[in-house]
């Protein structure tokens, strides 16, 4: 097993290595890129995989990209270990792009049963110039030429992208965070489009996972003193929102592209990217035939079928959300009619990651929001994805509410919740904390020191939930707890209905548990979150084998252990002043959650409520974000319901508490 997890690490050192690493060679429109290869003429066996330049960026949104992934990795899934692996690797290193090379061999390694179980290591590490600004690799690159024989380590500081001359910029540590720019790239990575891979309500997770990150994006907004998100309004409307990501693409220096404020989109014109015309008014058409769809309560499908969309289809059949979800992203094998709606989502992404340069007149890269390790950096990425979530949203207002007996659960009453974090009740706090990757193992600077990136983030010290329950029935009962956190007020300090509320309540944990006759107290770690993931393991913490072969680990398929919201980021920011959350928990019967099935091996199984588990069905029946997906019942028991906590008064499953998130800077650690 040693071996073969540095074996691995051998393969994910220094992409960029090569005779051709970071060479760019321009097309000049005659083809969609440059074949590397002996005589011109790659090996056939890799397909479209030489299509791609190397030194430029591989993008899952562009189906020319994903085509290219496609071939990469059925050349790759012939081998049966990671010798095997290793061979073939190493027999096409030099003659794919260096970051379709990467996604290709982490996607092989998470499909295969048979190499599950070594890990991966970070992208943050493999790819550090898509975290980290070239300043910051410059300077070390600096040290390492100034001071070729050091061997103590350099440390290199991270800043944001922006100054906060402008009021978006307060959120540029939360969307630069390396955290969840990763668990976005690993998302992507085990929730593929088009490479044949079935994974269970993957339509549903795609709005639900993204929904979710917008609602803890609203909340740290609102954080901040900053409004929600307003939505894209349109895609003949100005892109309000310029970035600048001060990152490079390749250890040429290549840079991402760039985008002022006000930027128009354009029609695209990019067969450097293999893109074919991309024009705004097709996007329009299936924006107006998805929305036709939502409104009509079906979808066409090739043969002019009728497939109806309701969250409530018959035993067995598929959830409107999921079907809606599989044409929206949009997956040409999964859509319920893809000529007809498109590939929305995806090329909404491309059009705008090209508003700076449709055309390839200044031979300029892709933006950030082109690429999914860098697209969460991006201040509009939050609107467009707040643009793609009203559609759900539309479609999920006109779902019937959900009723008495699919909201109670007789027998359970929750008494009392709360929350303890270093003893202290109900009043979290959270500040700054740091953490180190080594740059040198993604970028080549020569020399003998490590270089180790110092990024600082937000985080929090790990807090317990207590809850208080009867169980008046006279058996055991298996119950779901689920917990969610939102903020009290609105941006005006008000009070929320329901229906303003509703999007902003984040999944903290989702856990079952079986509750005794009379009184139970549970206590539930923060860090045993359904949604996270621990910090992903570094390459020097795989070589020496202490992720791999600790405690109950050993054994644990790893391979999708990537995926997840980072644990840091459990907890929004909160005020320094301490700022109004609620806790809202709901326990449900656990009879009608579960789903039958045997999970075989041992899969991860972190952050299930966003990455599902590789090979099985999505642990739970309900619709996703249950009971928040739907509008609130006008009535409960003969009483009007107009906010989340007159439902709660109505139930005795339910219950809200008031806490306080209070931030406490660099007094984190002191505290
Ligand atoms: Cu994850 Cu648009 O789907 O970024």
């Amino acid at each position: 097993m040693a071996t073969e997890q540095s074996q691995v690490l051998e393969l994910f050192e220094k992409p960029f290595r090569g005779p051709s690493g970071g060479t760019i060679s321009f097309p000049t429109g005659e083809g969609i890129g440059t074949r590397i290869g002996t005589g011109g003429r790659p090996p056939a066996e890799l397909g479209y995989a030489t299509t791609l330049q190397r030194g430029r960026v591989f993008s899952v949104f562009i189906r020319a990209h994903r085509r290219a992934a496609r071939s990469l990795c059925d050349y790759f899934m012939r081998a049966r270990n990671i010798a095997e692996l290793t061979s073939l690797a190493n027999a096409c290193r030099n003659l794919v792009n260096e970051q379709l090379f990467i996604y290709s061999l982490s996607f092989v390694i998470i499909r295969k049963p048979e190499l599950r179980r070594v890990r991966i290591p970070t992208v943050v590490e493999t790819f550090p110039s898509k975290f980290a600004s070239q300043e910051m690799l410059q300077q070390a690159g600096n040290e390492v030429r100034r001071n070729p024989t050091r061997t103590e380590p350099i440390v290199i500081n991270q800043e944001c992208s922006g100054t906060l001359i402008k009021p978006e910029h307060r959120l540029s540590y939360w969307r630069e965070d390396y955290g969840i720019n990763s668990h976005h790239w690993h998302w992507h990575l085990v929730f593929p489009i088009e490479m044949d891979i079935r994974r269970d309500r993957k339509g549903e997770i795609f709005y639900y996972m993204h929904q979710q990150m917008l609602a803890r994006y609203d909340m740290e907004r609102l954080s901040h003193s900053l409004n929600r998100v307003l939505p894209m309004t349109g895609l003949r409307d100005p892109v309000v929102d310029g970035y600048f990501s001060k990152l490079t693409v390749n250890n040429s220096g290549r840079a991402w592209g760039t985008r002022q404020d006000d930027t128009r989109l354009k029609d695209v014109r990019r067969d450097d990217f293999g893109l074919g015309f991309i024009n705004i008014s097709d996007l329009e058409l299936y924006i107006s035939r998805l929305m036709d769809a939502v409104h009509q309560g079906f979808a066409q499908d090739r043969q002019g079928n009728r497939i109806p969309l309701t969250d409530d289809p018959p035993k067995g059949g598929r959830r409107g959300i999921d079907i809606l979800g599989d044409a929206f992203e949009a997956d040409a094998e999964l859509s319920v009619n893809y000529p007809f709606y498109g590939d929305l989502h995806n090329l909404a992404h491309v059009v705008i990651a090209f508003s700076h340069d449709p055309d390839f007149a200044h031979r300029e890269e892709v933006s950030t929001i082109g690429d999914a390790a860098t697209s969460m950096r991006d201040p509009f990425f939050y609107r467009l994805h707040k643009f793609v979530d009203e559609f759900f949203q539309e479609y999920k207002l006109q779902q019937r509410p959900y009723n008495n007996e699919e909201l109670g659960l007789p027998g359970v009453r929750v008494v009392r919740i709360g929350v303890l974090q270093d003893g202290v009740p109900n009043n979290l706090r959270t500040g700054w904390n740091q953490r180190e990757f080594e740059a040198g193992r993604g970028l080549d600077f020569g020399g003998s020191a490590p270089i180790r990136l110092r990024f600082t983030h937000l985080d929090h010290r790990p807090f317990d939930y207590h809850l208080q329950i009867m169980n008046t029935l006279p058996a055991e009962k298996d119950v779901t707890v689920r917990i969610f956190l939102a903020p009290t007020l609105d941006e005006r300090g008000n009070r929320m209905s329901f229906m303003d509320q509703r999007l902003l309540w984040a999944e903290m944990d989702k856990f079952v548990t079986k509750l005794t006759p009379g009184e139970n107290k549970l206590v539930r770690s923060s860090r045993d979150s359904s949604i996270t993931a621990p910090p992903e393991a570094t390459f020097r913490e795989l070589e020496a084998g202490r992720e791999i072969t600790s405690g109950t680990q050993a054994g644990v398929e790893f391979g999708q252990c990537g995926c997840g919201w980072p644990r840091h980021m459990l907890l929004p920011r909160g005020m320094p002043q301490g700022m109004d959350f609620q806790l809202f928990v709901m326990l449900t019967d656990q009879a009608l959650d579960k789903v039958d099935q045997v999970i075989r091996g041992r899969p991860c199984t972190n952050a299930v409520s966003y990455c599902g588990i590789l090979d099985s069905k999505f642990p739970g029946a309900r619709p996703m974000g249950f009971p928040f997906d739907r509008r609130n019942p006008a009535m409960v028991n003969g009483n009007v319901i107009q906010t989340a906590g007159e439902l709660a008064a109505q139930f005795d499953n339910m219950v809200m508490e008031d806490i306080k998130i209070t931030f406490v800077g660099n007094q984190l650690q002191r505290s």
